[in-house]
């Protein structure tokens, strides 16, 4: 229950708008008094020694710029044991990283990683996560319920606790080719809930049936931020109902994804297609497959920005998957 006090000052404030989402040139000083967070992708990134910065550990295949995330307000930012924070303009940026032999495996170290997140995002105003992302090592190792990913998800619901309890934020969940059991998870919360959305073609992951293991999935297809003027778009891939379709055939997996896209922006009343500004990133399972992503996404979406990574997605029949943005 949030306090009454809460409810009466939210009623008549505006939401603010929401942060730009960039992919630019590596930045060459410091990063800037107004950037929430910026994420480097792969092994040549560059490191900034910053809260805000995250070396994301996903081998770009092709171009490799830094994704910006910038709010209209300066940022105070910090670090909090292996958590590290920013916040501004009434929007948190938070990531933990953490090594999953501290924690006994994928599945300790998620509860480990979700419940420092859910701690620290309980305790200030921004209480409300709307997106986040999730990367861990070999994610489709182990067999039926001990497959790495279905262990992520036990301990993703195990450490969620209180600060997702008015719903699931939109999410990714990707598995990286860097040390095996490196756990990344970050997050974007503001102050004023958002909308979820789900995707009328494709069953809510939360209700998947048992045979995808012991927990469904915890996150939504798609949150419109506070301020209704952008779509964060969750993973999306090509499942139909709850069942992958396509297995092993790339062209028509894509194909599907978009499907899926466009429901989802229909869905919740965005306006069809993705333009310049709708930074979109594709998780690309085989490298060799980049070109023909990245020749799909020319074709349907020739407009927005596209940065293409090695990751693997967390149904083993599934080549690729497709996140993002959308601004009204
Ligand atoms: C799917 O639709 C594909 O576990 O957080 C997509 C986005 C997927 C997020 C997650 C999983 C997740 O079920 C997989």
């Amino acid at each position: 229950m949030r306090p009454a006090s809460d409810m009466r000052e939210r009623a008549p404030l505006a939401a603010r708008p929401s942060p730009t989402v960039t992919y630019r040139e590596p930045p060459a000083g410091p990063l800037p008094s107004r950037t929430l967070a910026a994420f480097g992708f792969g092994r040549a990134a560059r490191a900034i020694d910053d809260p805000r910065w995250l070396g994301v550990a996903l081998e770009p295949l092709g171009e490799a710029p830094v994704e910006v995330w910038t709010v209209d307000a300066d940022v105070t930012y910090g670090r909090d044991g292996d958590l590290r924070w920013s916040r501004g303009g009434g929007w948190l940026y938070a990531a933990v990283e953490c090594d999953e032999a501290d924690h006994g495996g994928p599945e300790g170290a998620a509860a480990h990683a979700y419940r420092q997140l859910s701690a620290f995002v309980s305790r200030g105003p921004e209480c409300h996560v709307q997106r986040i992302w999730n990367y861990l090592g070999a994610i489709n190792a182990g067999a039926g319920d001990d497959e790495r990913y279905k262990l992520f998800c036990n301990g993703r619901i195990a450490g969620m606790g209180e600060a997702f309890a008015q719903g699931f934020p939109a999410a990714s969940a990707i598995g990286h080719h860097a040390s095996e059991g490196l756990l990344q998870v970050y997050l974007l919360a503001t102050d004023r809930p958002g909308t979820r959305v789900e995707n009328p073609r494709q069953v809510s992951a939360w209700q998947y049936p048992r045979q995808y293991g012991r927990t469904p999935p915890s996150f939504a297809r798609g949150t419109l931020l506070p301020a209704d003027d952008l779509l964060a778009i969750s993973g999306t891939a090509a499942v139909v109902g709850h069942a992958s379709a396509h297995a092993g055939d790339l062209a028509a997996q894509l194909a599907e994804t978009r499907r899926n896209r466009d429901a989802l922006l229909a869905n919740g009343g965005i306006p069809e297609g993705f333009d310049a500004r709708a930074p979109l990133k594709a998780y690309v399972r085989h490298p060799a497959d980049a070109a023909e992503v990245k020749a799909f996404a020319d074709a349907h979406w020739p407009d927005a920005p596209l940065v293409v990574v090695h990751g693997d997605i967390c149904r083993e029949e599934l080549l690729v998957e497709i996140d993002g943005w959308r601004y009204r």
